[in-house]
């Protein structure tokens, strides 16, 4: 069976692997490169450094939050969805659907104690990449309330250091850099000579990453976390190329500030469209 699932529109290309159901590259029509950073440096049985990897059912650890309900104590850093094979349900050229389910991987149960079927669909078209995140709690779990996370962690390639975040002024955010304390954003955010990892909070804000992407995001993805580690974490990574830390910026959307509550036969279907702008190329 493929590791990669491979999405064709018109001159755009986009490439999803199986492994955590990742887009590891995205190439809008026009574009030579893909406009996701991917490092080059990998490590065996690590989750990607790179592309979009899917953050659920928890965001960071279970010590960076002080509200994480007993199902989730034994949840893995960022979750357990980028770090397993998914499977490919439906394929149409243009787009792809994956699932994970406690069907294929019962063990999850242990760490996880739910019924749940996650469903990933990616579409392309020429100038847009749409992710979409279904989460299912199944009526058969042993427990009632599903609690969890959900993010798309998008590394995006920066053209240059000079790169700006537009969209976030004057949102509050918490500095994971500074304890967490929440501050208010002052201007358009300016990347990456200074390491950051701040969590805005709440609004779904639509941000413009340079001058060729614009993330949009549906109203169940209402924080953005903005995360670049900067030289001294960077060149620590095991699994970052030397320098890659100047080449990436992750602006991530997601529903991290609290935790999502899902009924037994509930569902969420939280959609992310990294768009690119083309008119803003002349194109
Ligand atoms: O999304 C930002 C963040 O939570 C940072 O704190 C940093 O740890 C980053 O994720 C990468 O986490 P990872 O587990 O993939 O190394």
């Amino acid at each position: 069976m493929e590791d990669v699932v491979s999405l064709e529109a018109g001159s755009a290309t986009a490439q999803v692997a199986l492994y955590g159901s990742t887009v590891i590259a995205w190439r809008p029509k026009k574009s030579t490169e893909s406009l996701l950073f991917m490092s080059k440096k990998d490590v065996a049985g690590k989750p990607y450094r790179g592309g979009i990897p899917l953050v659920f059912p928890l965001f960071g650890a279970v010590s960076d939050h002080s509200d994480v309900p007993q199902t989730l104590s034994k949840a893995p850093r960022h979750g357990f969805a980028r770090d397993r094979r998914w499977k490919t349900i439906d394929f149409n050229g243009d787009r792809v659907t994956m699932s994970l389910t406690t069907q294929d991987y019962p063990e999850l149960r242990d760490g996880y104690p739910f019924d749940f079927e996650l469903h990933h669909s990616i579409l392309l078209t020429e100038t847009a990449l749409e992710c979409t995140l279904k989460v299912k709690h199944l009526s058969s779990s042993q427990n009632d309330e599903m609690a969890f996370h959900a993010l798309f962690h998008n590394y995006l390639a920066l053209p240059s250091q000079s790169t700006k975040v537009a969209g976030l002024q004057g949102r509050s955010y918490r500095d994971k850099l500074q304890g967490g304390k929440v501050l208010q954003e002052s201007q358009d955010t300016c990347s990456y000579v200074e390491p950051k990892d701040s969590v805005y909070l709440g609004g779904a804000p639509t941000l413009r990453i340079g001058e060729a992407i614009e993330l949009k995001r549906s109203e169940t993805l209402p924080d953005t976390t903005l995360w670049n580690p900067g030289k001294e974490a960077g060149d620590g990574m095991s699994d970052l190329h030397n320098g890659g830390w100047k080449e990436f910026v992750c602006a991530e959307p997601g529903h991290v500030a609290s935790f999502v509550h899902l009924a037994k036969g509930q569902e969420v279907c939280p959609p992310l469209c990294a768009s690119r702008v083309l008119l803003l190329l002349g194109c």
